[in-house]
C-alpha cells in the first residue's frame, strides 16, 4: 500500500501546516478580495487573531448566495487573466456558481485526485474509464487530470450512450471506473439487459461520488459489478471531486486531504460547532488554493467527522459517507428524512430494482410526500402488468409498513412499471417538488 507523506503524518504535524495554510490564505482574501476584506473588517479579525486552528470560528462563514451575489468572478483573489480554467455548477435555481483555478491550483487538484484514485485502489499502469460528465461540472475534467498525474491510462467516456461505454469497457479492459453510483447502476443494468455479465468485466474498482448513496446502494454495486466500490466526495466551490477518498482497505469513512482543506462540523441552525463523531453540516475551508480561496464555506452536506487513525494506517481526519443536503431533507409533520434514507430500507426489497424517486405535493392543507418505486421486469410479467393486482397492493402496504417503522413518516406509495423511474447519467434527481405549483394551481 502507497501512503502520502501527509497521509501517515502526526495529528499534530498535520494541524500545524493546517494553521500555517489557513493564516496565509486569510491574509490572501483579506488583501486580495473585497468581499471579505469587508467580512473580517466587519468581525474585527485578521490573520494575526488566528493563534490556533479553533480560532477559525471567529471569522464569518461563506455561503452560496455570496458567490451567486459576487456573479462570476467577484471572489477570485487573482486577476482573471491568471486563471487558466474556470467550471460552474449550475444549481437548482438562479445563476450558477463560478469558481477559477490558476495552473497551480489545477496542479494541486491534479495532485489530489491522483492520491484519491490510489486511496480508491488504483495504479500507475491502470486504465481509467471516467464516465462523469466532462464540461463545467468538476467531475470529468477533475478525474481526468489526476489519473494523467497517476500515470493511469484515461479513457474520457463522459456520461451518457450507455451501449457504446459498455463495448469500451468490453474491448479496453479498464480496471476503474469513475461515475455517480446511480449511473454505474445504470450502466450494470444495461449489461444484463444485453445479456452481459457485469460481473465478468475487466473492473476491479469503482470511484463513485458526486450525489448521495447508502451502504446498501453500496453492496448492491459491489454485487452487481464483482467490484469494489468507494466513496468520492467534493464540490466545486471547494475544489471538485478529491476533497476527501475513501480506502479500499477499509471502506469506513472517506479520508479528507487535511493539508489542502480544514473541516469543520456545525449544527446548521444554532452554526456552533458539533463533538467530533456527531453528525452536523460539513464547512470546509481551502488552505493552499490561489484563484478562489474559500473561508468557512457552508456545505449544506450532512456528515460526522472523525480523526482516529483509519485500520488501513492513514491518519486524515475521515467523514462518513453523506447523508444528504440539507435542501434535500424532507421534513413531515416534525420528522425529518433524507432519500438516502429512504434509498436504505428499499433495497431490501427483492421485488423492487434500487430506483425511486420522492415527489413533494400539496393538496392544500398538508404536505404529501409520494415514494415512486420501480417493479422488477419479472414481477411486473407475473401481474401482467397490473400495477393493482392483489400481489402489488401487498407490496405497496409492505413498502408503506417499512417506511413508517424506519423513517417514521408516512408516505404513499406508487409503483411504477420498468423503467418508469429516469435513469440518469450523472445526478440522479431523487426528489421532485410539485408543491409550488400545486399552490399556484389551487388558487
Ligand atoms: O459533485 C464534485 C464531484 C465530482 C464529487 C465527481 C465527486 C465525484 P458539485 O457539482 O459542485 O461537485 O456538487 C457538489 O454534490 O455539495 C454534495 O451535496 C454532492 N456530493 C458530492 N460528492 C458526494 C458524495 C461535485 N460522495 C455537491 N456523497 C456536494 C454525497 C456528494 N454527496
Amino acid at each position: 500500500m502507497i501512503l502520502h507523506e501527509v497521509e501517515k503524518s502526526d495529528r499534530s504535524h498535520i494541524e500545524e501546516g493546517q494553521l500555517e495554510g489557513l493564516k496565509r490564505t486569510i491574509k490572501t482574501v483579506y488583501e486580495n478580495v473585497p468581499f471579505y476584506k469587508k467580512a473580517f473588517d466587519k468581525s474585527g479579525v485578521t490573520h494575526e487573531d488566528i493563534k490556533d486552528l479553533t480560532d477559525i470560528r471567529k471569522l464569518p462563514f461563506t455561503v452560496k448566495k455570496d458567490l451567486r451575489d459576487h456573479y462570476p468572478f467577484g471572489l477570485f483573489a487573482v486577476n482573471r487573466k491568471n486563471l487558466v480554467r474556470v467550471h460552474a455548477s449550475s444549481g437548482t435555481s438562479g445563476k450558477p456558481t463560478v469558481v477559477g483555478y490558476t495552473e497551480n491550483d489545477i496542479s494541486s487538484w491534479a495532485d489530489l485526485i491522483a492520491r484519491a484514485i490510489t486511496i480508491a485502489g488504483g495504479k500507475p499502469g491502470d486504465m481509467l474509464h471516467n464516465a462523469y460528465g466532462y464540461g463545467l461540472f468538476t467531475g470529468g475534467l477533475g478525474l481526468h487530470h489526476g489519473g494523467e498525474r497517476l500515470k493511469v491510462t484515461v479513457v474520457p467516456a463522459s456520461g451518457g450512450n450507455t451501449d457504446r461505454q459498455i463495448q469500451l469497457i468490453e474491448d479496453f479492459e479498464p480496471e476503474l471506473l469513475a461515475c455517480t453510483p446511480s449511473y454505474a447502476l445504470n450502466i450494470a443494468e444495461r449489461m444484463q439487459e444485453l445479456g452481459k455479465d457485469p460481473r465478468k468485466t475487466s473492473l476491479k474498482y469503482g470511484i463513485f461520488g458526486a450525489e448521495p448513496w447508502s451502504e446498501e446502494m453500496r453492496k448492491r454495486l459491489e454485487d452487481l459489478l464483482g467490484i469494489k466500490a468507494c466513496d468520492i466526495y467534493g464540490l466545486s466551490e471547494i475544489m471538485g471531486p478529491g476533497v476527501a477518498m475513501e480506502c479500499h482497505e477499509a471502506q469506513d469513512g472517506l479520508h479528507i486531504a487535511d493539508d489542502h482543506f480544514l473541516v469543520e462540523v456545525i449544527n446548521p441552525e444554532t452554526l456552533e460547532p458539533v463533538k467530533e463523531g456527531e453528525q452536523g453540516e460539513l464547512v470546509f475551508t481551502s488552505l493552499k488554493k490561489e484563484g478562489f480561496p474559500i473561508i468557512r464555506y457552508r456545505t449544506g452536506d450532512i456528515a460526522s467527522i472523525t480523526t482516529e487513525k483509519c485500520k488501513c494506517g492513514r491518519t486524515t481526519t475521515r467523514m462518513s459517507r453523506i447523508k444528504g443536503r440539507i435542501d434535500d431533507m424532507i421534513i413531515i409533520r416534525g420528522v425529518n428524512v433524507f432519500p438516502s434514507e429512504v434509498e436504505h430500507h428499499l433495497i431490501g426489497f427483492a421485488e423492487l430494482v434500487p430506483h425511486y424517486q420522492l415527489h413533494l405535493k400539496n393538496d392544500g392543507k398538508l404536505d404529501r410526500v409520494l415514494l415512486h418505486v420501480e417493479v422488477k421486469e419479472s414481477l411486473y410479467q407475473e401481474w401482467d402488468g397490473k400495477l393493482d393486482s392483489p400481489g402489488a397492493l401487498e407490496l405497496i402496504e409492505k413498502l408503506k409498513h417499512t417506511i413508517k417503522t424506519f423513517c417514521l413518516v408516512n408516505m404513499d406509495v406508487i409503483l411504477t412499471e420498468p423503467k418508469g423511474i429516469p435513469r440518469s447519467e450523472g445526478k440522479a434527481v431523487r426528489v421532485v417538488d410539485h408543491r409550488k405549483k400545486d399552490k399556484v394551481l389551487q388558487k
